[in-house]
């Protein structure tokens, strides 16, 4: 004990503060509305009184973010404020540091999944430092974002709220530093003094130890360390660093120089740590899809890339991008053979509503369902846990499985060199290893259809993927920060053209609605999440608002068109830009966009 004498809880008066309804995965913000006094404080009590005291009282619960700037002394102050309302043991990751996905490993499987639930500081994707964002987000038993019943609950409290709890300053742990801290905390209702924890453990085990049952390390090892395999991984300056370094060199063999922006910094160096074309333009000039990049010079075969929080990421072949929406279709084409957790099939699949329906035709040919949700993981979850779906995705670079409740960035990655493995040669457990032990330098192996040892790539799978199942040209335009009335606008606009519209130039309209989703699992329904136009030719456009942003309004338009295997190679491999030109301009059109907006491009093409 570090304090026999006990440390006292505050009873700190407080008064609602506006704005503090959770989005899409959180509540969002600039880090200086965070600052505002009993900012936090009232969003974490407004948590702490929206669960059943019976089941918090003694509880243990995660504590932990991608450290963005006001990660640490959010931890230290959610630390005092749980022990202050009775949670009896607080896990927190080394440095305060965790990603998304490894605080849902460590809530569902430390110590058999004792954690009742955890509060993870992250704003994601979104830019990190002073001036920048910051979020929390309340995460369940399931290891899943909390579902909007709970969020609702929270955000009626914030409306309400009169005062918080907090254990008094006394109660310090260094959060650097692995290990337990013990202290008596006094009870907020009873004034007894009991027990409370705080255990710093090492953020990468719990998450890395479900991984290797997931995956094949001897077969993944084994193409890490081909020598005509080369492989970069863009960390965006996230919390994604520690675990790439541990697992892809530590674990996996891959040279340390594979590990490009891998310490994570406060400020995320400056940049969006967002993975895609636009931000990741460290991983984009290195796999040869810079607008400067030399067409010519040797790049390496396989990129990927993680988000500030490690949830989303990015596949890219030597100058070669895989979309988000073609990622996960190929992981569930492939999933069966190249990757063991799935060995028995996909109990089904999901994805969410904008996100192209590539997937779709992938469970049709496996007979498995493909379910449509919302956009947000939270939708996932329920799906998941009933064991109606093992895999899903969305087009916003996140994908991932029923091994966690939240999307998961690293897993995505070692999805695919599971796949580059499996097609390179490993098809049978441990083999790829084998042969690399045998005859280290040779190719680890036969080629998929007996070919030559010429190494099996990114492009060449996508490419295979395309010729049996069709494409799905997709893109996503944002236009990020419009003022409010704005994007309102353009929004009403688009809803006073559902059903009022049956054509526009070529393009048919078979039906236009809001996409509005009935849970399968416990029939809660969410409305309003997105408007759609579905042309006769399968194409749709759709339009939704963000729910991520932390200021203005965020305008997304998704733009999908489908075009089938017998239109031949020329059609399938077209440039995606220009392929679907005809129909981002139907897109602007129905929308008004240029005319609503003032905006002449979007701030991000995806
Ligand atoms: C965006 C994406 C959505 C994703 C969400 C959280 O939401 O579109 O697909 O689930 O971000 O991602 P919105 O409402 O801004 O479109 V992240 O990496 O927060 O965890
Ligand atoms: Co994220």
């Amino acid at each position: 004990m570090s304090d026999k004498s006990g440390i006292p809880v505050k009873v700190v008066p407080t008064k609602p503060i506006d704005g503090q309804k959770p989005g899409t995965s959180g509540l969002r913000k600039k880090v200086t509305v965070f600052q505002q006094e009993h900012y936090l404080e009232n969003f974490v009590q407004s948590s702490f009184d929206a669960l059943p005291s019976e089941s918090l009282t003694g509880s243990t619960l995660v504590v932990s973010g991608d450290g963005r700037y006001l990660t640490k002394p959010s931890v230290a102050k959610i630390v005092r404020m749980a022990a202050a309302n009775g949670v009896g043991k607080v896990w927190v990751g080394r440095g305060g540091l965790m990603s998304t996905p490894a605080v849902s490993a460590v809530i569902r499987n430390r110590h058999g999944g004792e954690a009742y639930g955890g509060f993870i500081l992250t704003a994601s994707h979104n830019p990190g430092g002073p001036h920048e964002d910051f979020g929390i987000k309340y995460n369940c038993g399931n290891g899943g974002p909390a579902p909007e019943k709970l969020t609702n609950q929270i955000y009626q409290n914030t409306t309400k709220i009169s005062q918080y709890f907090i254990a008094d300053e006394s109660l310090k742990v260094d959060i650097e530093k692995l290990g337990t801290s013990t202290f008596l905390v006094q009870h907020r209702d009873s004034g007894k003094f009991g027990q409370f924890t705080v255990e710093v453990i090492d953020e990468v085990e719990d998450y890395l130890k479900l991984l290797r049952k997931i995956y094949d390390f001897n077969a993944l090892s084994a193409l890490l360390r081909r020598p005509d395999f080369k492989f970069a991984f863009d960390g965006m300056h996230g919390v994604a660093g520690p675990y790439a370094k541990r697992i892809f060199v530590q674990e996996l063999g891959a040279p340390e120089s594979c590990c490009l922006n891998c310490d994570p910094k406060e400020d995320f160096g400056g940049g969006h740590p967002d993975p895609n074309l636009t931000y990741a333009h460290h991983l984009v000039d290195t796999m040869g899809l810079g607008e400067h990049s030399s067409a010519t010079a040797e790049v390496p075969a396989f990129g990927a890339a993680c988000d500030g929080d490690a949830d989303r990421n990015m596949i890219l072949g030597a100058r070669f991008f895989v979309t988000p929406s073609d990622s996960v279709a190929i992981i569930a084409a492939n999933a069966k053979e190249a990757i063991p957790y799935f060995r028995s099939g996909l109990k089904g699949v999901a994805r969410s509503m904008p996100t192209s329906a590539a997937l779709d035709r992938v469970a049709e040919a496996k007979g498995v369902k493909c379910y449509e949700v919302p956009t947000g993981w939270k939708f996932f979850g329920n799906l998941m846990d009933d064991g109606r779906c093992s895999l899903c995705g969305e087009e916003s670079f996140g994908t991932g499985s029923d091994h966690v409740r939240e999307k998961d960035g690293l897993w995505a990655v070692l999805a695919w060199l599971s796949i580059l493995a499996y097609r390179n040669g490993a098809k049978k457990e441990g083999l790829g290893d084998k042969l690399a032990k045998i005859a280290p330098g040779l190719h680890a192996g036969h080629k998929h259809e007996g070919g030559s040892g010429k190494l099996v790539i990114v492009e060449e799978i996508v490419k295979e993927h395309w010729a049996k199942y069709g494409r799905n040209f997709y893109t996503r335009y944002d236009y990020e920060n419009v003022e409010s009335a704005k994007a309102d606008k353009v929004i009403s606009t688009l809803k006073s053209k559902i059903g009022e519209i049956t054509q526009v130039r070529h393009f048919v309209i078979d039906k236009s609605d809001e996409f509005s989703y009935t849970d399968p699992v416990d029939g809660s329904i969410s409305a309003n999440q997105g408007i759609r136009f579905l042309f006769s030719d399968g194409s749709r456009v759709i339009f939704r608002l963000s729910g991520t942003g932390s200021s203005g309004a965020t305008i997304r338009m998704y733009v999908e068109q489908y075009v089938a295997p017998d239109a031949g190679p020329e059609k399938l491999h077209a440039d995606a830009a220009k392929a679907l030109e005809p129909l981002v301009n139907v897109a602007l059109t129905l929308s008004k966009m240029k005319e609503l907006t003032g905006r002449e491009k979007p701030t991000v093409i995806t």
